[in-house]
């Protein structure tokens, strides 16, 4: 058993939970409960970050003081998780007297270490940003974040010696290689780090601004919002000298978008080195990993706090359900990789992964083995090569996933599980246990099947537990499995009977495209009421040349095809593969929508839309009744 301390960033209060905030907040879930799975000691934080001019100049639009404003909004976050199912150990407010205390603390440790002193300092500053920025930073006169224009301000303030820390904090991150990972942003870092750093402001005059922890030695000033911020990891274990800090803190781990990668690589580290010298304890306040992920856009865009659908987006969990948004989430974005989201490619996931991987497999051996309930123990010594290669399967599942998580690669280890489902679909398919039944001679090869199958679906209701809880619940309690989840438990080979098992069918019901697509094509006028010709006249139709034709992967109703408008290529993904099989459609020319915006369905982009009729399930694709080429307008 290992110890294990996780955190989230303390989220800002001025501004409602999004799809960002449940990212991070999601994944930082599934690793503390694979930990926890694992039998590892667990302390999960999150929180909310409630000071500085942010949330001051939110609260005044608001019209309530900045108490009543955060109290407000870190509720809504509070809610949020608990919806989520997050099962965080603790919630960090910056506002708990538990937190300026140790602030204050730290504050004065340093200060009377020398590590902290008063100075002058002008520079551009960001009210958004709560920063000053080098002329080096600022684009076209303005914030390079905000585009907005910076106010010229000069005052005394307190600084903390950072900049005589930069060697060291080279040396450091280049002697701990994972310090910092993926690596693409340790080499952002060090790159950061060849320009000489400069010592950091961590008061504002409370002049400027009243909404702050007062600095211990001179209460005319405030502590800058990040330098508070970034105490929460610390204070929320009480502090050094708090029997639990001494227990998770030399286990400490954060995980944080990329947003926020400089004050936790560079500021955080040297706070931690200044005040582990002040208290005779060196580099040993150093945090162990800084998980960095990358940033979700929306539609190809970047996205903003200011637009309402990274808001919407995370209302699709209450549309479609909490495992299938935790799962699309996971599965979608490469951990440190830029992802996008869209309701298409989300529904797109839960019905292939979720609805027909996982829940098909489900219903079809919970029903195999509901239905048989055989009364003879199966004989394990006569497994056939087929039984065994599912058993050695769940063993590699498990090592893969367990390496996965060890890099915090959520995607990859989903990856591995649904391998291991395919492998179980596959397993079905060839051993044909109906048929088995049917045969006296060969039900000890049926309860072979049967045994096989409780046990890997034992196995899913455990290594499923942190990604899909409450399905994975679903899952243990149709095989009657009371055991408490842990990875102990979770290898094929370990029963040999089979228990009582009630039939789950619909764990993830399939989301009707037509659902997804009212919804995205709001706007158009209803059936039957009339268009302009100006209307039709902004759709451009083209004559189009298939000239290959594949099936989508895991998709039943696509088919991926590449077409020709003469002077271009195209790829398009068109929902016709219950209708035409993939070399029938080559050579023949269609009719396509060629202005259509871009989709990404089932993760390829399609550009346009093959024109087709329907009646009564019957569908046919429009071409020509006599030749043009490829390109030709069609009106
Ligand atoms: O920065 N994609 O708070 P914050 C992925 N209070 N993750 C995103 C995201 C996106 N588009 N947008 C936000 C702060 N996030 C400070 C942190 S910590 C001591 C202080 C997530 O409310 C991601 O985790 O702006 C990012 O790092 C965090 O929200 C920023 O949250």
């Amino acid at each position: 058993m290992s110890v294990f301390y996780l955190t989230t960033p303390i989220y800002y209060v001025n501004a409602t939970p999004h799809l960002g905030h449940a990212y991070t907040t999601i994944v930082a879930d599934a690793m503390a409960r694979w930990r926890r799975l694992a039998g590892d000691e667990v302390w999960f934080l999150t929180g909310t970050d409630e000071h500085g001019d942010h949330v001051a100049q939110a609260a005044a639009k608001a019209g309530v003081s900045p108490q009543a404003f955060t109290d407000r909004i870190s509720s809504a976050f509070r809610e949020t998780w608990r919806a989520l199912g997050i099962t965080n150990d603790d919630f960090i407010r910056t506002t708990e007297p538990r937190h300026q205390k140790v602030v204050q603390a730290i504050l004065q440790t340093l200060r009377d270490a020398g590590e902290i002193y008063l100075g002058t300092y002008g520079g551009h500053y960001c009210f958004g940003c709560e920063r000053f920025y080098t002329e080096k930073e600022i684009v076209d006169g303005q914030c390079p974040d905000h585009r907005t224009p910076l106010t010229w301000i000069e005052e005394e303030n307190y600084f903390f010696r950072m900049s005589k820390y930069q060697r060291w904090l080279i040396d450091y991150i280049e002697g701990h290689p994972d310090l910092i990972r993926p690596e693409r942003y340790r080499n952002e870092i060090l790159g950061f780090l060849r320009d000489p750093l400069q010592d950091l402001s961590i008061s504002r005059p409370r002049t400027r601004l009243e909404w702050g922890i007062p600095l211990p030695f001179d209460d005319r000033y405030v502590t800058y919002v990040w330098f508070d911020a970034l105490i929460n990891y610390v204070s929320a274990l009480g502090g050094p000298g708090d029997p639990r800090f001494e227990r998770f803190w030399p286990h400490a781990q954060h995980l944080i978008g990329k947003d926020i990668l400089k004050p936790h690589a560079v500021y955080w580290p040297c706070m931690l080195r200044a005040y582990g010298e002040a208290l005779g304890r060196g580099d040993d306040l150093l945090y162990r990993h800084l998980n960095v992920h990358g940033y979700w856009g929306l539609g190809g865009g970047k996205m903003s706090k200011s637009v309402g659908n990274v808001v919407e987006a995370l209302a699709l969990k209450d549309r479609y359900g909490n495992d299938a948004f935790r799962y699309f989430v996971m599965r979608e974005m490469v951990f440190g990789l830029d992802a996008d989201f869209s309701e298409e490619a989300f529904v797109g996931r839960l019905n292939a992964d979720l609805a027909n991987d996982l829940g098909n497999l489900v219903a079809r051996a919970t029903t195999l083995v509901a239905r048989a309930a055989p009364a003879e123990k199966p004989q394990l010594s006569i497994l056939s090569t087929e039984d065994q290669s599912v058993r050695i399967a769940a063993g590699e599942t498990r090592h893969l996933v367990e390496r996965a998580m060890s890099e915090f690669a959520f995607s990859r280890a989903l990856g591995q599980i649904w391998e291991f489902i395919a492998v179980l679909n596959r397993y079905i398919d060839t051993t044909q246990p109906w048929a088995l039944a049917k045969d006296p001679a060969r039900l000890g090869k049926l309860n072979l099947v049967l045994v096989t199958l409780t046990d890997s679906l034992r196995f899913l209701g455990i290594v499923l537990q942190p990604f899909l809880p409450d399905s994975a619940r679903r899952i243990r309690e149709a095989l009657g499995d009371e055991r408490a989840p842990n990875l102990e438990n979770a290898a094929v080979g370990r029963i040999d009977t089979i228990p009582p098992v009630t039939k789950l069918s619909g764990l993830f019901p399939r989301v009707e495209d037509k659902k997804v697509a009212a919804k995205t094509v709001e706007g158009t006028p209803a059936a039957g009421a009339k268009i302009t010709l100006a209307d039709f006249g902004r759709i451009e139709l083209r004559v189009a040349e298939v000239v290959a034709a594949e099936p989508v992967p895991k998709s039943k109703k696509l088919l991926k095809l590449t077409v020709s408008l003469g002077a271009e290529q195209r790829t398009l993904v068109a929902g016709i593969a219950e209708h035409y099989a993939p070399a029938d459609l080559v050579g023949k020319k269609v009719v396509v929508v060629a202005n259509l915006e871009p989709a990404t369905l089932m993760g390829i982009e399609s550009n346009g839309m093959v024109l087709a009729g329907s009646a009564d399930g019957k569908l046919a694709v429009l071409t020509l009744d006599r030749d043009l080429p490829p390109g030709a307008t069609v009106r």
